[in-house]
Formats: structure tokens, C-alpha cells, sequence
């Protein structure tokens, strides 16, 4: 009993909790606590800011200013545009209206033309090598021209439908109303890779007409008169340009914008639609 007595008496002399937690003053037990909130910020908001560079960048969304306006063949219903060697050269659709023609710039003039038979409509094309290519719509059947006389060299077919083409080189690039570009060999027209569009995670469906400009596609959309700059590598669109104002003036549902040309040598940009009586010449400005 007088041990126990004793053990308890000798209690308040030996405190379980550390004596410099216990007695801390409260200015410094405040500074513990201001500097761990200010390490967990930290901390979580470096883990935030790393989190944001990873993510996905939405596309960038450009206007449009422009910069020369040229007569367009308003019977035109074109489906294939390219701005080839001071020259566009343009595909037209419609059964028994299709061409290859070869177009002055300035003045609108068909200089050259090659009608394709009734039973072929006319649809996206590309200069590669000495050759050009042109899709038609249904009929399964790319035709190639010798690409000074529009002589024709020989035909290939293929799978579904026909609607834009351009090529990045090496291969021909090629849309058909759905969410995903072909790559073509040029040799024999046999499909060597699939590219899925999507914006946001979302399928860009109505790829149409089309043109590679520096490593990217640019693809105007049908029925919406934008186009989407498509990154060759992932698929993913990084840009939209809205040209919805662009000519108000159309005369039916069909006739939207379709045909985008470059002229890399002078870095212009050209664009046009089904029927359209202007070609337009347009600078992107960002939004
Ligand atoms: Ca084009």
C-alpha cells in the first residue's frame, strides 16, 4: 500500500507527452501549423499544375480575314481543289457534269478540262509526281491523269465511298463521309494505315474535302462550314476554322463550303464551296 501510495505521488514528475509539445507557447505552436498549411498547398498545388500540363488542350479556334476575292465558276459543283504550280486545278461532281479542269486563278478561267463519263461523279483530288489522282463519289474507281495533258494513265479501286484526297508525300490521304482518313500507297491503292479524327474525344464525322499544309490535314466538314485542322499523329483535331459567314449567300443546302487549296510557295490559303461564285483568298486570326 505504500508503495502504490508512493508511485502515485511521484506521477505529476514524470509526464508521459514530451515536456516541449506540452509546454510549446502558442505563437510557435501557430507557426507549426501556418507552415504546414503552407507545405500542403504547396504540395497540392504543384500536384494540380502537373496535372493540368498533362491534360489535353482543347482545340484552338480560329476567325478569319479576307485577303483577295477571285470569280469562281458558279456552275462548279466542286469536290476537289488544289492550288497546283500557279494554277488550281479543280474536280467537279454530279453525274454527267464531272471534270478535271485546270482553273486561272485571277480571272476564274478554265484553261483545260477533261470531262469524265456519265456514269462517274467527280470527287476529291492530288498531284503526286506526275500524276493526279481523282476520287468519284460511288463508283469505287480512282482515275490517274498524267498531270500536264489529263491524259488518263489508269484506274484502281477501292473500298466504299470517295470524298476528299490529298497526300503528304509519301502517301495519299484520303476521306470518305466518316470519321476516319485512309493513307494510300500511290503505287497500287492499298490501304497502309487508319486515322480516327476526334475532337475533344468526340469522332469528327463528314471529313470532306481536304489539303495537307505543313504536316497537318485541314478538313472542311460538310453541312457545317468549318474546318478542322487534324494532327497527323494522333488524329486529334487542334484547331477549328469557323468560315460559317463566309459566303451566307448560297442557294440550296448543297451548296457549302467544299475545297480548300494552298499555295505553299506564297503561303496563301484558298477556299471555296459547291456553286459558289468566289474563290476566296483568307488569313486565320485567332479568337
Ligand atoms: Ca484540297
Amino acid at each position: 500500500m505504500t508503495r502504490i501510495r508512493r508511485k502515485r505521488a511521484s506521477l505529476p514528475h514524470h509526464p508521459k507527452v514530451a515536456p516541449s509539445v506540452k509546454h510549446a507557447n502558442p505563437s510557435t505552436r501557430r507557426r507549426r501549423w501556418v507552415l504546414l498549411l503552407v507545405s500542403a498547398l504547396a504540395f497540392f498545388g504543384a500536384i494540380g499544375g502537373f496535372w493540368w500540363l498533362l491534360q489535353p488542350r482543347g482545340p484552338q479556334v480560329f476567325g478569319y480575314r479576307v485577303v483577295n476575292t477571285f470569280p469562281h465558276d458558279p456552275r462548279a459543283f466542286t469536290q476537289g481543289l488544289i492550288y497546283y504550280d500557279g494554277f488550281l486545278l479543280e474536280s467537279t461532281g454530279k453525274y454527267g457534269e464531272s471534270t478535271l479542269r485546270r482553273v486561272e486563278l485571277e480571272s476564274g478561267r478554265v484553261v483545260q478540262k477533261h470531262s469524265l463519263s456519265e456514269d462517274l461523279f467527280g470527287e476529291g483530288i492530288t498531284v503526286f509526281g506526275d500524276r493526279i489522282y481523282q476520287l468519284t463519289w460511288q463508283n469505287q474507281v480512282a482515275i490517274v491523269y498524267d498531270k500536264q495533258t489529263f491524259e488518263e494513265l489508269g484506274r484502281f479501286r477501292y473500298e466504299g465511298e470517295g470524298w476528299g484526297l490529298t497526300n503528304d508525300g509519301t502517301h495519299l490521304i484520303m476521306s470518305d463521309g466518316s470519321a476516319t482518313l485512309r493513307f494510300i500507297d500511290p503505287q497500287d491503292f492499298s490501304v497502309v494505315r487508319r486515322l480516327l479524327v476526334r475532337s475533344l474525344g468526340r469522332r469528327v464525322d463528314r471529313l470532306n474535302e481536304l489539303q495537307h499544309i505543313h504536316g497537318q490535314v485541314f478538313a472542311n466538314i460538310l453541312y457545317q462550314d468549318r474546318i478542322a485542322r487534324i494532327s497527323l499523329d494522333t488524329g486529334e483535331v487542334t484547331g477549328w476554322i469557323d468560315l460559317r459567314t463566309l459566303w451566307p449567300a448560297r442557294r440550296d443546302r448543297e451548296s457549302v463550303l467544299n475545297g480548300i487549296a494552298y499555295d505553299e510557295q506564297n503561303d496563301r490559303l484558298f477556299v471555296t464551296g459547291k456553286n459558289w461564285p468566289r474563290l476566296y483568298e483568307i488569313r486565320l486570326t485567332r479568337r
